[in-house]
């Protein structure tokens, strides 16, 4: 189609990020539910069961997401389906599907570029340890104890592919303030000998000045874990969990919870409190508290915590929470003591920000939240400490120096765990993991600056996208690509680790441009030897840097330098990469990591780094999210052949664009099916087989606006494509043509007679709608462009020149003058002409035709057609209601009697404008700045004063207004405002 400086040709990769963790969970399912599994029991207890309607890990499991059958959906047999526990079955069996889908869906691929990933793959394997190599030669790639989100049941990090939900979340950062119990309850006295603690997780270390008291939540269960040989920390399960995969256990990732308790029996505690002025406070209830974030135990600090404050006053001035919870009034009585000021809030935030809200209890929650973002954020930004070792600083300075001071004394400690619930594929809930890690060091300042500016000359299409990278570029963060199983290619420095899924498919649009050299046609998993004859071994870092780098030629490669040179050339031809489209999921990791990858790998050469990104959102199905369970899903395969391949694309580019979420319409399709085939039949029926019949020549006023419409739907539809506004490119190029079509058939009286078709514009038309139509319905576009290419001229009709250029035969003629000259016919001119006319016609395909040139574009003309029209629409209107017509009845009023209907209509055609409009669009000549082109700025301001006053003017005096700056002879007549508008 367009030839671009270079052609975007799509090639296909297999990924096998999700293949590991896909079998491991066909596995256990047939494990635990036979085989073929009967998932009877656990629907039932997942719907019954204590957990029923609160766990998403029930939803997860007990519904229609088993792996198992997910398969038999996509149409595997049972007998089939326990292949699939085998990582590698799933590598054997979807390629060859893949590539017939994309091929009946009519994708142009070069599949000989095509691959599977990680070190199932030998020369991909290579690939990426060069890649690796590299990257840690620059010193992005970093080993060290970090915390990272991390799956128990897989023993390994749990990376956004390994997810099967919390994509994008991440690690969150507390401080767990140890809050030391001063005398043991009876029920606690199990853990006598002990230091018992009870843990509060906090954002904000620098208010424990201001503590009054400590908060549980009444029915919440707590554990009494043992966190190190002496020390033992009180808290919810889920922080105990994640602790014990941050060294806070006594065994790596096992609890030890000597006694449970209920939030109740907290109730009451005395307890030392670090940093805050009273040598005891208390523990109370409160009843808005997760047991699924932190610790379930929260300090209270009622002067910049919203929460807190509310809780507090509830305890002091409800009598029935006292009651409830037989609250002593010593444990309560406690003022809010100021710590930090914050300009226009006071040195009480939390007590000022519940007033102005007018929040009355702990229950107002969505008062409190409000509160508590606005605080929160107003404090960190422009706080100052009243108190402390950093009073005077500013809150957010002070930050972190207080909470590095508290787990330096050993008061608080550091604690993490996922900002929201991620579930791993394999089906447990993550924790986070304070483990040794390989990791790419994003986020690193000058190596995300880099990428920020990158950015910033990127075309995103859309400033949504924009935003998105920008803002990901603000919390994308180190990155564990290491992992201990799973498939992958092993760190080429440390064997035992294998990188992760994200980490190796950053660049790999650099192998697409060498991978049929290395792998070619039918070898994805790279097991032969490809065409090029270059062995896996051979592919060293010397060679990628030869390649890739420009680096030096590697003597004694075992690989001709010509040979290197030609796949260089291949990798400078294609890159920089000039467009990639991806989903918008993939914003937030694989689509920024290849920024940062490419930024790293070509630091010398920017030119090298992606040039255009486009997002698009999911994709709907009868406006319903696409959902197995449910019915309302349907692939590609089953589209292509329910609809046909071109009603099916003609659909999807109907479906919408941007980040929105399109929508693939059954009802669409199905008109998309009707549309094409009376497209079809018009062109074949009634077009090509009176072509003769028509008439050429002179061009009429309907044929001069129709090749102006034409034009102009090139144009757009081109704005359209370049654009990615694909919905408006299918505009265009389908329905305005569409419209331009038909007006004219009308307008030339060709609907009834095809002879007053004008010939060439006719064929134009189809020829242009094959062609701007054809990357949404390929298959159609080149059944209907052959057709036209075989019209006649006939072979016999068309001189050598026309004939060539059709045929693209220059060789043959070529052929035919060296026959000439070497058997010297007698008659040479028909011994060529016979042998020309005996060439098979094979019509060029719409595959190599260039995109149709735009002639001008006549908008005065198609403002007339416009014109016309409408004035047609109302006449016809008007005929059919009669006199009086189209004006809007009465309400209650019958029409009395029959309408009576015009016979004739008279139209009187004005060839100039009134006097009046002469004189404003004079005017407005006279001030139209056409260098710019538009007028000066302010006009219509100055327009609508000038406006208004000579309104005033009239009323005044009877006399015309004159605009000031309009001096023209004569213009004092009649201007805008005045008179006969
Ligand atoms: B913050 P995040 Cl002074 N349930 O600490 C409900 N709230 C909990 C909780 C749980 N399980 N665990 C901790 N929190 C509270 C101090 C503080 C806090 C002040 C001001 C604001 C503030 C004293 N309470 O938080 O964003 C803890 O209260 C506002 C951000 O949902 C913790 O920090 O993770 C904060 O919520 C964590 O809020």
């Amino acid at each position: 189609m367009r030839r671009e400086r270079r052609r975007r040709t799509p090639r296909l990769t297999v990924v096998p990020a999700s293949c590991q963790a896909s079998a491991t969970k066909l596995k256990e399912e047939i494990e635990e539910f036979g085989n073929p599994p009967d998932f009877s029991k656990a629907a039932e207890a997942a719907a019954t069961g204590p957990g029923a309607g609160k766990s998403k890990v029930a939803m997860k499991t007990g519904g229609a997401a088993r792996q198992w059958d997910i398969l038999k959906m996509i149409g595997i047999t049972e007998e089939e389906i326990p292949k699939f526990q085998d990582p590698d079955y799933w590598l054997q069996y979807f390629p060859d599907y893949c590539v017939a889908d994309l091929k009946q869906f009519g994708c142009c691929i070069d599949f000989r570029r095509s691959f599977i990933t990680t070190d199932r793959n030998p020369y991909y394997d290579k690939f990426i340890e060069w890649q690796f190599n590299t990257l840690k030669a620059k010193g992005k790639v970093k080993f060290g104890k970090r915390n990272v989100v991390w799956s128990p049941k897989d023993g390994q990090p749990c990376a956004d592919h390994d997810r099967a939900e919390g994509e994008g979340v991440g690690p969150q950062d507390y401080t767990l303030i140890k809050m030391g119990v001063q005398k043991l309850t009876e029920k606690m006295a199990p853990l006598e000998g002990k230091e018992v603690f009870l843990a509060a997780a906090t954002l904000r270390p620098e208010t424990m000045y201001g503590q009054t008291n400590c908060f549980v939540l009444p029915s919440g269960e707590y554990g009494a874990y043992q966190v190190s040989e002496t020390e033992v920390f009180v808290v919810g399960e889920h922080c105990a969990r994640n602790l014990a995969y941050q060294g806070m256990s006594l065994e790596h990732g096992v609890t030890k919870n000597l006694l449970t308790l209920m939030g109740t029996d907290l109730i009451g505690l005395p307890l030392s409190a670090p940093n805050c002025p009273h040598e005891t406070i208390y523990v109370l209830p409160m009843l808005n508290i997760s047991m699924q974030k932190g610790s379930g135990v929260v300090t209270s600090v009622p002067s910049d915590a919203p929460d807190d404050y509310a809780a507090l006053e509830d305890l002091k001035q409800k009598r029935s929470c006292v009651k409830q919870f037989e609250v002593d009034e010593k444990w309560v009585d406690f003022e809010v003591i100021p710590i930090i000021e914050i300009p226009g809030y006071g040195d009480k935030a939390a007590v000022k920000l519940c007033e102005d809200y007018k929040i009355n209890s702990q229950n107002d929650r969505k008062k409190l939240a409000d509160a508590k973002h606005e605080v929160y954020l107003k404090g960190f930004e422009t706080g100052v400490m009243l108190v402390g070792e950093y009073k005077g600083k500013l809150v957010k300075e002070a930050k972190p120096k207080v909470k590095a001071d508290m787990i330096k004394e050993g008061k608080a400690i550091a604690y993490a765990e996922p900002e929201s619930l991620v579930m791993s594929r394999s089906g447990d809930e993550c924790v986070v993991c304070f483990t040794d890690q390989w990791y790419l060091d994003y986020g690193e300042e000058n190596w995300r600056d880099t990428v920020l500016k990158h950015v910033e000359g990127m075309e995103f299409y859309a400033s949504d996208t924009r935003n998105s990278f920008n803002s990901v570029l603000g919390w994308l963060g180190q990155w564990a690509c290491s992992r201990t199983f799973g498939l992958g290619t092993h760190l080429p420095w440390d064997k035992e680790w294998l990188i992760e899924s994200l980490s190796d498919s950053t660049i790999y649009m650099a192998y697409y441009t060498i991978a049929h050299f290395l792998q070619g046609p039918d070898n994805l998993n790279g097991q032969k030897t490809g065409p090029s004859g270059i062995t896996p071994e051979q592919c060293t870092q010397e060679v990628f840097d030869f390649i890739f780098l420009e680096g030096e030629y590697p003597q004694g490669c075992g690989i001709k330098k010509d040979l290197l040179s030609k796949m260089r050339s291949e990798f400078n031809y294609w890159y920089p990469m000039d467009l990639r489209c991806s989903g918008k999921d993939l914003i937030g990791n694989h689509l920024t990591m290849t920024l940062y990858n490419h930024s790293a790998i070509w630091d010398t050469k920017p030119e090298m780094w992606p040039r255009a990104y486009y997002t698009n959102g999911h994709l709907l199905y009868n406006a319903e999210k696409m959902s197995k369970s449910k019915g309302t899903f349907l692939m590609m395969k089953e589209a292509c052949d329910k609809f046909s391949t071109d009603a099916t694309r003609l659909t999807m580019a109907d479906a919408g664009d941007s980040n929105e979420d399109a929508n693939f319409a059954e009802d669409t399709a199905d008109r998309a099916i009707l549309r094409l085939t009376t497209m079809k039949e018009w062109i074949e029926d009634e077009i090509l087989p009176n072509v003769a019949k028509m008439r050429d020549g002179e061009k009429s006023f309907a044929d001069r606006v129709f090749d102006s419409q034409i034009n102009q739907c090139i144009n757009d539809a081109a704005a359209g494509f370049d654009g990615m506004r694909i919905k408006e490119a299918l505009k265009s190029a389908y329905f305005e043509m569409c419209n331009a079509r038909d007006f004219y058939r009308m307008a030339s009286g060709g609907e009834d007679d095809v002879a007053k078709l004008h010939r060439d514009l006719i064929l134009r038309w189809v020829e242009v709608f094959c062609i701007i139509m054809s990357p949404f319905t390929p298959h159609f576009c080149e059944f209907i462009y052959g057709k036209l290419k075989e019209l006649a001229p006939s072979k016999s009709d068309m001189t050598t020149k026309a004939y060539l250029a059709k045929y693209e035969i220059r060789e043959t003629l070529e052929d035919l003058v060296n026959d000439v000259l070497t058997n010297k016919p007698a008659d040479p001119y028909s011994a060529m002409a016979d042998a020309l006319r005996a060439k098979p016609m094979t019509p060029p395909s719409i595959m190599e035709t260039r995109w149709p040139v735009a002639g001008a574009v006549d908008h005065v003309i198609m403002s007339a057609a416009k014109f016309l029209n409408d004035t047609m629409r109302t006449a016809r209107l008007r005929m059919e209601n009669g006199p009086g017509g189209g004006k809007k009845k009465k309400k209650g009023k019958a029409p009395a009697g029959p309408k009576p209907k015009a016979l004739s209509i008279k139209f009187f055609v004005a060839t100039e404008y009134p006097e009046s409009q002469q004189q404003v669009l004079k005017f407005l000549q006279g001030t139209y700045d056409k260098v710019r082109p538009s007028f000066f700025p302010g006009f219509v301001r100055v327009c609508c004063c000038a406006e208004a006053e000579a309104a005033r003017c009239i009323m005044r005096t009877g006399e015309r207004f004159v605009p000031e700056g309009y001096r023209e002879p004569g213009a004092q007549r009649r201007i805008a405002g005045s008179e006969g508008r």
